[in-house]
């Protein structure tokens, strides 16, 4: 099995200035980000993850949320049109790197999607009906997916993924105040706590679960399913709304 590929950009100066409802969002410590960042990818890489870096881009604070621009599907990936109009060109300087991976689908207004509305899980792709993905948007992603495509209101939060994550078999993570869990029928889950919401976001690459540092109960629930918890710093990126998936874009490992 080749490994699987991370695609990530570090953060610029710029995003300080990041878009967050976040109560300290204007305390975003930029140098601290930065070291945050570089402990990811090598957390990353530690779980033998290829990982390629597109360029920094000034112009774009939110441009380390790489997940927001593409959904990486079987055999192709779709770039997002995200409503947010500071962040739309953010995918410019990606779609020349993505290209050398897969073939590219794009969305026609008025269709909005954002990456960290898509939770694949298999079988079935979960796409969230949120503050920025619309009907159109899901419908679009609808259209070139094999795998059914059900769309999932997001009650609080920004995204899917902020509410929602995906480990594997049939297990997901859910904060129940952000997703009503019956939407998800023939899954086990694991209920974050109200003071652990923030960690509903974790990646899964292998038995490895990477989430963020400071939340005990989820980690020893993701030990007792037999998985590994890796617990990262993510604080500045939380200030800017963003959590542990929304700094990498996944590409599979693909079967030998
Ligand atoms: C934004 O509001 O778009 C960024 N500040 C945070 C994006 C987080 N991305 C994600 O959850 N996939």
């Amino acid at each position: 099995m080749a490994n699987p590929t991370a695609i990530v950009r570090a953060p610029g100066q710029s995003f300080i200035q990041a878009i967050s409802k976040h109560p300290e969002a204007k305390a975003i410590d930029f140098d601290l980000a930065k070291t945050q960042h570089k402990a990811y990818v090598l957390a990353l890489q530690s779980a033998d993850t290829n990982i390629t870096f597109l360029e920094t881009i000034e112009s774009f604070p939110d441009g380390v949320f790489v997940e927001d621009t593409t959904v990486i599907l079987k055999n192709r990936a779709l770039i997002c049109r995200m409503k947010e109009t500071t962040r739309q060109g953010e995918i410019d300087s990606a779609i020349p790197v993505l290209k050398k991976f897969l073939p590219l689908d794009y969305l026609d207004p008025p269709a909005t999607l954002d990456g960290g509305d898509v939770l694949d899980t298999g079988e079935t792709i979960f796409v969230g009906l949120s503050e920025r993905t619309n009907q159109e948007g899901i419908d679009a992603l609808s259209a070139i997916c094999s795998k059914p495509v059900v769309p999932i209101e997001v009650l609080q939060g920004l995204h899917l993924k902020s509410a929602v994550s995906f480990l594997g078999g049939k297990l997901l993570i859910i904060d129940p105040l952000s997703v009503d869990p019956q939407h998800f029928p023939g899954f086990e889950t694991i209920m974050v706590q109200e003071d652990e919401r923030y960690a509903a976001n974790c990646l899964t690459i292998w038995h490895k679960v990477f989430m963020p540092a400071g939340f005990p109960r989820l980690a020893r629930e993701i030990c007792n399913r037999g998985l590994q918890p890796v617990e990262l710093e993510m604080s500045e990126f939380e200030k800017a709304d963003g959590g542990v998936t929304c700094l990498s874009l996944i590409i599979p490992a693909i079967p030998a």
